[in-house]
């Protein structure tokens, strides 16, 4: 008599693990936040060099957006507030977004 083996996975049931979602955060352009402000920020919260952070942040200032970086949800919503808490503590409206990649 063999044991019976209760919820026994199948190829049917077993969980499959999901890839690790990414997303993306956006910055977005405005008129009164300083390019240097901008690229100071791409520097210290997004780890981006001298050279990339003065691109994006150009390619931002012309295309009114633009794509900073992804990132896990959790990286991504903390880099978002702390961009949003410099950009307050400063008197900038910089804002950016979390997006679903
Ligand atoms: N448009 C701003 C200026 O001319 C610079 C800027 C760039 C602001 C990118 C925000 O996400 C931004 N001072």
């Amino acid at each position: 008599m063999g044991v019976k083996i209760l919820n026994k996975p199948t190829e049917k049931n077993t969980p499959k693990f999901k890839e690790p979602q990414e997303f993306v955060v956006i910055l977005l352009n405005d008129d009164y936040t300083t390019m240097e402000f901008v690229v100071e920020i791409l520097m210290t919260v997004f780890h981006k060099n001298i050279k990339d952070a003065n691109l994006i942040m150009l390619d931002i200032h012309k295309k009114g957006k633009g794509v900073v970086g992804k990132y896990p949800w959790d990286i991504a919503v903390t880099m978002a507030e702390q961009v949003h808490a410099a950009a307050r503590e400063n008197d900038f409206p910089l804002r950016c977004l979390v997006e679903s990649a």
